[in-house]
């Protein structure tokens, strides 16, 4: 399906819609939810806006950041998923969603998309699901306020690691240059996204730069958050959302990985890789997936049993590329 055919379902459709994203909600998920959001109320939908989990403080200046619910006030007939390679990434609003067989839309990046929806337009050329909706808000022939152009940047520009990532291509330059066209304001963007670290998710950054470590191939490098760290510092752990990019950006490096037990002996696995390997893939193989260069696993076994295993796949995947 293309995004024409999606937008003409939108444009078709029933005025009572809902758009829903992943728990634990990043730039992306949070900033195309709302731009989305925006745009379908300014065409006079009635839309719900929902994420099981709180928003994020550092996201909390996006317009519209208030009026995302916990939950559905009711099942909508058509229901749009953004930035879910599955369903279950919505969290416990998944079953609700499922079992109400109502029209799925999955709009979504992610190599692993499962293609859960009635409907799946994915795009995983797509740097952010934020450029997916740009041109879906475009196709729709709503116009791209200063609002909804904030919310898109900020998409963009967390999910492309500020414009650094492999994933940022041409057109993504010229989306974002076409959102700051439309009078966005950068200042308070930076600002909120990277100069308004709480003291303490430094100190945890400090404390995380010391678990450091390499494999003998020096070519694997991770950190690691134990559970007693997490649960210190959880109320910090939204500023430092970008230290999982940290260890592959050392010298010779091709994996990085971050390992954050989350719940006693449940370990959630960051990977990131520089240029070779493919991190989905080996993400898949503990039961996670995500992206070629980026994504993401949990396990639920002893801390150090997990970084054990993980370590050993990853050294297959860096010998068997070679050199
Ligand atoms: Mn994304």
């Amino acid at each position: 399906m293309d995004l024409t055919d999606i937008a003409k379902l939108i444009k078709n459709g029933e005025k009572d819609l809902a758009v829903v994203s992943h728990t634990n909600p990043d730039g992306d998920a949070i900033g195309s939810t709302l731009a989305l959001g925006l745009a379908l109320e300014n065409m006079g939908y009635n839309v719900q806006l929902v994420n099981q989990d709180n928003i994020p403080r550092i996201y909390s200046f996006l317009p519209g950041s208030d009026l995302i619910r916990s939950s559905f006030l009711f099942i909508p007939d058509t229901i749009i998923l953004l930035d879910c390679s599955d369903i279950s990434r919505v969290g416990i609003l998944g079953d609700t969603i499922s079992s109400s067989g109502r029209y799925i839309i999955n709009i979504d990046h992610h190599v692993s998309n499962t293609f859960f929806g009635n409907a799946n337009y994915i795009d995983t050329r797509a740097a952010a699901t934020g450029e997916i909706i740009y041109n879906l808000i475009n196709l729709l022939d709503c116009p791209i306020n200063e609002e909804i152009a904030t919310c898109l940047y900020t998409a963009i520009v967390t999910d492309t690691g500020s414009f650094q990532f492999e994933n940022t291509t041409e057109r993504t330059h010229i989306i974002a240059a076409d959102l700051i066209s439309k009078g966005i304001d950068l200042a308070i963007i930076r600002s909120f996204l990277w100069e308004n670290i709480p003291p303490k998710s430094v100190k945890l950054q400090r404390k995380l730069l010391d678990t450091l470590e390499m494999d003998e191939t020096q070519k694997i490098a991770w950190a690691v958050m134990p559970y007693e760290i997490y649960k210190e510092y959880e109320s910090s752990l939204e500023h430092i959302e970008g230290f999982v990019n940290y260890p592959k950006s050392i010298e010779g490096v091709e994996i990085g990985l971050f390992f954050k037990e989350i719940e006693p002996n449940k370990v959630k696995v960051g990977f990131r890789s520089k240029s070779k390997v493919d991190v989905n893939k080996l993400a898949q193989k503990f039961g996670g997936g995500g992206h070629k260069r980026a994504a993401g696993c949990i396990l639920e076994a002893p801390l150090k049993e997990v970084i054990e295993q993980v370590v050993k796949e990853a050294q297959k995947t860096v010998i068997k590329k070679g050199d």
